[in-house]
């Protein structure tokens, strides 16, 4: 595929087609072609002999290549010229060689000072690719001691409440939904968040699929799927009590499937058979007929499958809720069949198999470990020991994007930390930043991209040489380790290197998979047998082999209207803060005006029951507030949102919101600095009319 015929192409017009996939944190991981000209990228499209995403990019990335010659795009390192942080910063360009002789000696003076736990390496997906988001940046981080970071603002409960069930969480190939002949797509909007899965759906449904979505919010996906079962928010295990409790009564239990591949199933079926239903629709919001319609549905109308994102994780009981979602296939024996059973994320697939040989630190060198969702925390702890005095960002943009967003625009302020911040755009982060670093973008750059939507491996190869003085991730942290002196192993590995090291592997899912492979036909699928049942398949990996089911119990998120009753006293709405953006993808695009237009601007969706009582009609502006901060903007009055229950999109920048804050404000950062994703959907607030629009 490609390569002979981009030669040929080459030959006679000068333009080449570089092969390459999406970096974002995206299940889709679109495979992409680039055409260059004169050494300029002059088109992006999607690589239409890619089984999956089929040629079709998305509304946020046709326009890529804008972003990658913005006149806003970061071409130079730059240093602050002092003043005073969170207001206008101004920067003044500084060589690479001045900037990373900086880095160093900063970071040198703070570990003699304090250690090196005093270094906080912030980063995420910023781009998923495996070389530029974490290999080369946790050896350097490593071999520093600095203080490590649970990445885990994303996919971690969802993964630990399924490991509960599965020990190592193998779900479905997300492809074999086209089998399925009733597909629940639980707490994800699959049109707008996983758009590459719909053909997949589409075509089940033309073979006679019921789709349902479960999900407090009528969204673009709830629209045009056959039933919409609009739960009250954080009530997920009392309905799949309910279902269960059903299944259960009406002899609907696969007991022959939990005697052979299971435990526990006697603990779960008695916690099942005490719920009262008129219970479970008071708590849940949904009529018994539903239930009654629901679950024998999913139990008899076969194959089929569940299938979860992360909607449901960031919760307080996000864990449970996931657990109780891998253990309703179980109890039916729905994983029997081709396009049954639970279909997640797919990155454990990758994980298995893509592994950094250079080691980690272990045992009493191993650094304190503190959660990503507790940087305010963190940064504002007095009494931390040691204190965070080094900050270094990359590949995320924590002003925007981290939950209790006061504290972490506290802690980015303060005078003694030093900040580094490796970015390609001028981020709210990167505006707090003593040093900001260009970054190349993915055309710029090597890097092996793995997926969490499907099943193929994808190389992408640069098309462009880095645009002004950008530089990779990579090559930064090799640079650094230069400057400081650092001999520990693998921090002088070049980009290929560190490709070909995870691709060396003896696992039979990598067999014959190689760089040479890769360049020559773009993506690869995992050697997963066609047709692979994890459970069926001898691939549960709890200790008994068996998938791991047991006692199942509701109970409301403290921070959630069945809650702590005085906190819902004070704030008596519940808050989802979810992606809702066609053009955005997480924070990425919130500060570029090509993408701002079609989103207009973020609004609150209110339902008219919370909305009249108020005195707030559609347009007006409106304050949102809880303890841990306030936001204003405009109400949308509509009924796509249930009673009790308002939404505003994140990834908005301040500079586009008028009162210079976003939705993170007000969202909940538990876990704190515990295991896990942090619970953003669990927060209450009140809202206020500000005046009439204007
Ligand atoms: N309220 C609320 N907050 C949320 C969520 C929510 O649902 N609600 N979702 C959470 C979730 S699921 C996630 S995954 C996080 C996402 O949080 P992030 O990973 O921080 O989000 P992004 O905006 O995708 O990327 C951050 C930055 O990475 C930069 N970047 C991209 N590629 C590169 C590169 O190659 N090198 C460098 N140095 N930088 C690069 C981009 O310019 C961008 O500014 O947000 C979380 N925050
Ligand atoms: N266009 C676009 N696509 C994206 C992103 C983006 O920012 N923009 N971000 C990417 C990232 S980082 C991720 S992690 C994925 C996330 O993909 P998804 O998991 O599909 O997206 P979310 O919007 O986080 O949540 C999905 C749904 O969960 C629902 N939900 C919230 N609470 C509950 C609950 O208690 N129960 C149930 N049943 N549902 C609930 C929300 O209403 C929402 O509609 O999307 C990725 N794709
Ligand atoms: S953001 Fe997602 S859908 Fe869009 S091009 Fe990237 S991988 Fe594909
Ligand atoms: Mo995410």
């Amino acid at each position: 595929k490609g390569s002979g015929m981009a030669d040929a192409a080459a030959a006679q017009t000068g333009t080449t087609i570089v092969r390459g996939a999406c970096h974002h944190d995206c299940p889709d991981t679109c495979a992409w072609e680039v055409t260059v000209e004169g050494g300029r990228a002059v088109r992006l499209r999607g690589a239409v002999d890619h089984p999956f995403t089929a040629g079709e990019l998305c509304p946020k990335v046709n326009r890529y290549l804008d972003r990658v010659y913005h006149p806003d795009r970061i071409l130079r390192p730059l240093r602050r010229v002092p003043g005073p942080r969170g207001g206008e910063p101004r920067f003044e360009p500084v060589s690479w060689d001045d900037a990373i002789a900086e880095v160093a000696s900063r970071l040198t003076a703070a570990i003699d000072r304090h250690g090196p736990e005093t270094v906080l390496p912030y980063s995420f997906a910023g781009t998923q690719g495996l070389i530029q988001m974490g290999v080369m940046s946790q050896r350097f981080f490593d071999a520093l001691g600095a203080t490590r970071v649970h990445r885990h603002l994303c996919g971690v409960t969802a993964w630990l409440g399924a490991a509960d069930v599965h020990g190592i969480p193998l779900g479905m190939d997300p492809e074999d939904l086209r089998h399925s002949r009733t597909i629940l797509l639980w707490g994800t909007n699959t049109l707008v968040t996983n758009r590459h899965l719909w053909p997949t759906i589409e075509a089940a449904r033309a073979d006679g699929a019921v789709v349902v979505v479960v999900d407090p919010v009528r969204t673009t996906t709830a629209e045009r799927v056959d039933h919409h079962v609009q739960l009250r928010p954080g009530t997920d295990v009392a309905l799949v009590l309910g279902m269960l409790h059903v299944i259960d009564r009406d002899g609907l239990v696969d007991r022959a499937f939990l005697d052979d591949h299971t435990t526990g199933s006697d603990e779960l079926l008695a916690d099942a058979r005490r719920v009262d239903l008129d219970a479970t629709a008071a708590t849940t919001g949904i009529d018994v007929a539903t239930i009654e319609w629901l679950a024998p549905t999913f139990a008899t109308r076969r194959p089929a499958a569940v299938r979860v994102l992360v909607g449901l994780e960031h919760r307080q009981h996000g864990q449970e809720a996931h657990r109780a979602l891998a253990m309703l296939p179980a109890v039916t024996g729905a994983w029997r069949e081709r396009g049954g059973g639970l279909c997640r994320s797919t990155q454990q697939y990758f994980d298995q198999v893509l592994v950094d040989p250079v080691p980690r630190r272990t045992g009493t060198v191993r650094p304190r470990v503190v959660n990503m969702a507790a940087l305010g925390e963190v940064l504002t702890d007095p009494d931390l020991d040691p204190p965070i005095t080094v900050l270094i960002v990359h590949n995320c943009n924590p002003a925007t994007i981290t939950p209790d967003q006061n504290p972490v625009l506290a802690g980015l302020a303060r005078d003694d930390l030093f900040t580094v911040v490796m970015e390609q755009a001028m981020t709210d982060t990167a505006r707090h930043a003593d040093l900001v670093l260009p970054a190349t973008t993915q055309v710029e750059h090597l890097d092996l991209m793995n997926a969490w939507g499907h099943m193929y491996l994808s190389l992408n190869r640069p098309a462009i040489a880095p645009v002004g003085e950008a530089l990779p991730n990579t090559e930064v942290f090799r640079r650094l380790a230069v400057a400081m002196g650092l001999d520990a192993p693998g921090l002088a590995d070049d980009d290929e290197t560190m490709v070909r090291q995870l691709l060396d592997s003896d696992h039979p899912w990598l067999d014959g998979i190689d760089l040479e492979r890769l360049d020559a036909e773009g993506w690869v699928r995992l050697n997963v047998p066609d047709g692979f049942i994890p459970p069926m398949d001898g691939a549960t990996a709890t200790a008994d082999g068996r998938l791991a089911l047991g006692p199942l119990e509701y109970r409301p998120g403290d921070e959630t209207p069945d809650g702590d009753a005085r906190l819902v006293a004070r704030y008596p709405l519940g808050l989802l803060t979810r992606k809702q953006h066609v053009r955005f993808l997480n924070s990425h695009y919130g500060g570029f005006a090509d993408h701002l237009p079609a989103e207009g601007e973020p609004r609150l969706d209110v339902h008219p029951d919370d909305a009249d009582p108020r005195g707030i009609a559609d347009g007006d502006r409106v304050r949102v507030f809880n303890d841990r901060g306030s936001v204003e903007l405009r109400a949308a009055v509509v009924d796509r949102v249930q009673p009790g229950l308002v939404t505003m999109p994140f990834g908005w920048w301040s500079t586009t919101t008028s009162d210079g804050r976003g939705a993170n404000v007000l969202t909940n950062p538990r876990p704190g600095r515990n295991i896990g994703s942090a619970a953003f959907h669990d927060t209450l607030v009140q809202v206020e009319p500000v005046g009439p629009s204007s």
